[in-house]
Parts: structure tokens; sequence; C-alpha cells
């Protein structure tokens, strides 16, 4: 803890940190209840989030530009919004296309059964991407919130993955046309507004991307909340993606499992997942934007909204303080060692498959009563890390 600003938890933008407009513009409404606190404008976003040591925004099409505005009140909405971000040093790091809100998509967007609903959704999406181009977004998201069913006898599982796969060739292939430094990142839910959703993990997103045709352009941009909904580890998740070079983006938030999607702030619930998630970030060198996809509680009104968004950084950065702490804490350290036996002679064999080293290793004399006899002390390493997050050690 050297400067100032790590001892104060107060971040910078070299952290990294975006917030969704929806996010912090959340009104508080939910199915049950109308809105409770006047969402702040764009505009106003840039301008609270900018002091507050955020890095920059992301944005559907509809958050800044009304679904039906006629272009020229899109352009006057662009140019008032990128004056917002030069004056206030902000940058759009992520856009998506907003294919969940309309009427039209209730039964899905690019798997609807309907072709006009496709179409109109590919125009939607280029048009989306144009706009994310514009506002200099590197990455673009896909979210396919009505992409589900309630009634499976409506289509065939099948059919709604080869949709879904023609769609995104195709607009792969708009961005390259268009020479768009922009790369895509899927986000899996498991359900909600959908009874059931397609492609509801990120792992199932992961398996989709190799069926591409230009699967290097596209990653996955996992959700705490909806891995959670499904009562997955999202460390794990986070880490076959980074480890499969997909993670392009990743939504923050927290959730407690078995709940309705939450998108509570991030950290608030999930402390010891969280850490080993800000762990696994901070140690493969992620450069990507740390965006909290969550929303202020509804008993918030509007100067909550702010408290709420500087809660979500302090708490990313609290934990990787307890990151570096825990890298340097001997005791843990020696533990983990003690964990671990390497032997580099045996680990050569199993790297590369010859029958010479099968035959080998199957004559190998490895006693599996001796070898059980070590054991690793995870009782006393797990405490460990409580202690540490509970500020003891
Ligand atoms: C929506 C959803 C999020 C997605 C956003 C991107 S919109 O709020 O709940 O998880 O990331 O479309
Ligand atoms: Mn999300
Ligand atoms: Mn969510």
């Amino acid at each position: 803890m050297s400067t100032k600003s790590q001892r104060d938890y107060v971040p910078t933008s070299a952290d990294r940190f975006t917030f969704g407009l929806w996010t912090v513009g959340n009104s508080g409404a939910d199915p049950f209840g109308t809105r409770t606190r006047v969402p702040p404008t764009p505009v106003e976003i840039v301008r609270r989030l900018a002091p507050l040591g955020a890095y920059g925004v992301s944005v559907h099409d509809n958050d800044l530009v009304p679904i039906d505005a006629t272009v020229a009140e899109r352009d006057r909405v662009v140019r008032e919004f990128q004056t917002a971000l030069r004056d206030h040093g902000m940058v759009v790091a992520m856009a998506t296309t907003n294919l969940f809100t309309d009427p039209v998509f209730a039964d899905g967007a690019f798997t609807s059964n309907d072709a006009q609903v496709r179409a109109y959704a590919l125009q939607k999406t280029m048009r989306g991407i144009d706009l994310g181009a514009e506002l200099g977004a590197k990455i673009f998201v896909f979210w396919g919130g009505r992409e589900g069913t309630e009634c499976d006898a409506s289509k065939d599982a099948r059919d709604a993955v080869r949709r879904f796969r023609e769609a995104v060739n195709f607009l792969c292939e708009y961005v390259r046309h268009q020479r768009y430094e922009m790369r895509f990142a899927l986000e899996a839910k498991p359900n909600e507004p959908r009874g059931d959703l397609y492609f509801p993990t990120t792992g199932a997103y992961l398996g989709f991307i190799q069926t591409l045709d230009h699967p290097e352009m596209v990653g996955v941009n996992p959700e705490v909340a909806h891995e959670h909904m499904a009562g997955l580890n999202f460390y794990h998740a986070v880490g076959q993606a980074l480890e499969a070079g997909k993670l392009f983006h990743i939504d923050l938030n927290d959730q407690l499992f078995g709940r309705y999607d939450q998108d509570l702030r991030f950290g608030s619930v999930s402390l010891k997942s969280m850490f080993y998630l800000v762990k696994l970030l901070e140690e493969s060198g992620y450069d990507g934007p740390r965006h909290f996809d969550a929303h202020p509680y509804r008993s918030e009104a509007e100067e909550g909204v702010w408290d709420f968004a500087r809660g979500c950084m302090r708490t990313y950065l609290i934990l990787r303080e307890k990151v570096r702490a825990f890298q340097a804490d001997t005791e843990i350290q020696m533990v983990l060692r003690e964990a671990t036996r390497d032997d580099p002679g045996l680990e050569a064999l199993g790297r590369r498959f010859t029958p010479e080293v099968a035959e080998r290793l199957k004559r190998l004399p490895l006693d599996r009563i001796e070898i059980a006899k070590r054991r690793p002390h995870y009782e006393r390493l797990d405490q460990l890390v409580v202690e540490l997050l509970l500020g003891v050690r």
C-alpha cells in the first residue's frame, strides 16, 4: 500500500472499471413495481461516473438512441454523448443491441420462428454495430435474452442453434467487411426472462464458438449472476474461458444461488468466490474491462446510485489487495507448496504420447497405498483464506 489512492481504494482509469448505462441508469422498476427513482441520463452518467474513477461505460443501442428515432435525432444524441465522453475522459468499451425489450422479440430474435423477426434482428444488430464502432467500442456483446422457450413444441432445439450460428456468422462477415476493429462476446444465462434460454452456460457457448466460421473473432462474456443462477462455480467458468483464450469481456455483479436474476452490487453476497475471481483476473493478466452489470437496490433514491457504483469498484480494489496479501502470505504459500508433489520426470512422460512411453507408463510401479499417504492440508488452507478475508491476518 504505497500510494494514497491504493490506501483509499479510489480507482483510476488504469483499473478499467466500466458500467452499463442500464446499470446506474436502472429506475428501480421490477416485475411487481414501478420505478422508485428518476434514472440519470446517459450524459449525466458519464459526468457522475468520471470523478468516481471509472474508465468508461457500455451501451445498448436503445440506452442511447430511442428505437424509433429519426436519423437526425440519432445523430444529435450521439454527438452530445460523444462530447460528454470527451469532456470527462471516458470511453465506450463495449456496445450491444437490445433484442429483448420490444414486443417484436417476444419469441426470440435470431432464433425466432418468424423470418421477418430474424431479418429485423440482423438489421438492428448491424445498426448497433455501426453505433458501437462510431463510439469506439472494441467489444460487441450478444445476450440472447429472448432466445429461448416456455413451450418446446414451438421449435426444434437444433433449429435454434443453427439460426443463432447463421446470425453470428453473418455478423462476423459484416464486421470484417466494414473493417471494424471489433470482437464479439457471447453472454450465457440459464433462464429469465424466458422459461429456458438456449446456451444456458458459458461452457455451452465455448463449445458453440468452435462451430463458427470465424471462431477467432468470438469469445464469451460470463456474468457472475448467470452462472450462480445455474448453481455453478463462476471462478471455474471464467478459468475455462481464460484458458481457451476466450475471455473477451466480463459482467461483474453478485447473486444468491437459486434465486431470480438479482444483479446485486459486486461482492455483496459471495465474498470468497469473488476473491478467487479477482485473483484469477489479476493473475491471468486479463486486460479487458472490469465491467459492472448490476443495479442499485430498489430502495435507493437518486444519490444512492453513486454509493452503489463506488461500492462495486471499492470492493474489487479491496479484493485485489487481498490477492496480493495471499501471494505474500508465507504460511499460505507453504501449505500450498506442501500440497503439491512435483516430479519433472513423471510429468514429462505424460505430456506427449508415444507407444513406448505408454508401455513404460503401464509398467511403472506406482503404489497407490503409499501415494495416498500424502495428504494436503486444505482445512488449514481454507481457514487461512477465511482469516485473511476477515482481516485478522
Ligand atoms: C440485461 C441483462 C444483462 C446483459 C445486458 C446486455 S442487458 O440487463 O440482464 O445481463 O448483460 O444485453
Ligand atoms: Mn450481463
Ligand atoms: Mn444479470
